[in-house]
């Protein structure tokens, strides 16, 4: 029987072990903070009209940053809840451990709160990218060393997508689900039912004004996509938006390969580890696909510092195979 329509919360609850009743909870609050950060962007055009002054809005408030407003809603949103006793952000220094006086709950979460944000100008779609892990240590508040861990201890990872519509997308380690926001009843509703994504697409998506700046292995693989002789007799379709999170929905759906490799002068690549990288892997795994870092797969690579970066290949899995067996020089 279809599950289309189904509620997050209910859905949650019936496909959840037992005893996760504050798994869904938190899966609820950040669909929460979604909704929060998507209103906010609903107005992204005008906030610098209603901050005439470019410091205040017309409440006389700051008008701060949309990543900065975003990154507000989801501390808002958590601080309070009971559900974690830490939360790392792209937008904080460092992670912000619950005090004692603050209900700890036992997950942790990392995100990069408005993905995409150079998007916010030109109207063009973001994103919010979540990746959660479980504190099992002793009453109290954990360290970065109970943070800061591989991808492979990933509880449950996902995005929120603001496009046309606003949709979640997340996976517990049990498939992957898509749920479209209904605005009118404030709702998410299920939409894309255990999501996988085809073993090969046609379609790249890579910011290639670096191209000189990659190493050759990376050019020649974007190079051997231009081709037309592939089976299909075309080359692949260059799609961009400069959000990670809507290219890789884009390629949840359809398949293909984003890749933002290692630069000369930033050898590291620009995305990050803890909250991007590795919530990406984890949905695209569980739908099929891979993500390396052309050399190691994403989720073993070790974690050291809370914004470390690394180099990005995501996509359908043989067309991340294929990328490591050029930037590997098998080719
Ligand atoms: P951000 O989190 O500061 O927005 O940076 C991450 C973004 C990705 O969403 C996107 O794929 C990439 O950076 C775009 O970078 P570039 O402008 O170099 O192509
Ligand atoms: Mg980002």
């Amino acid at each position: 029987m279809s599950r289309t329509g189904v509620t997050l919360t209910r859905f949650i609850g019936e496909t959840e072990a037992d005893g996760a009743a504050d798994f869904a909870d938190l899966l609820g609050h950040i669909g929460l903070a979604g909704k929060l950060v998507a209103r906010d962007l609903r107005r992204a055009g005008l906030i610098d009209i209603l901050g005439v002054t470019g410091e205040t809005n017309v409440q006389g408030e700051a008008v701060k940053k949309l990543d900065t407003l975003a990154n507000d809603n989801l501390i808002k949103v958590f601080q309070h809840s009971g559900l974690v006793c830490a939360i790392g952000s792209e937008e904080m220094e460092k992670p912000l451990y619950l005090p004692d006086n603050l209900p700890r709950g036992r997950y942790m979460l990392l995100f990069d709160p408005l993905d995409g944000s150079s998007n916010t100008d030109v109207n063009m779609p973001m994103g919010t990218i979540f990746s959660i892990l479980r504190y099992n240590g002793k009453a109290g508040a954990p360290s970065d060393a109970d943070l800061i861990r591989r991808g492979t201890e990933q509880v449950a990872a996902g995005y929120i997508m603001y496009g046309s519509s606003t949709i979640l997308v997340f996976t517990s380690g049990q498939g992957v689900h898509g749920f479209t926001l209904e605005p009118s009843i404030g709702e998410y509703l299920l939409s894309h039912h255990a999501i996988k994504m085809p073993a090969k697409g046609s379609v790249y998506a890579a910011n290639e004004g670096n191209y000189h700046k990659w190493d050759a292995g990376a050019r020649q693989f974007v190079d051997y996509l231009k081709q037309a002789d592939k089976p299909s007799g075309r080359p692949y379709s260059a799609r961009y938006s400069g959000c990670l999170a809507a290219d890789v929905h884009r390629l949840l759906l359809g398949g293909g390969i984003y890749l933002y490799p290692a630069e000369k002068d930033k050898p590291q690549g620009k995305l990050r580890l803890l909250y991007e990288a590795n919530p990406l892997a984890m949905v695209v795994e569980q739908a099929g696909g891979r993500a390396s870092t052309g050399t190691e797969d994403i989720l073993k690579v070790a974690a050291t510092t809370l914004h470390q970066r690394v180099p990005l290949w995501i996509g359908s899995r043989e067309d991340v195979s294929k990328a490591e067996s050029f930037i590997q020089g098998a080719q």
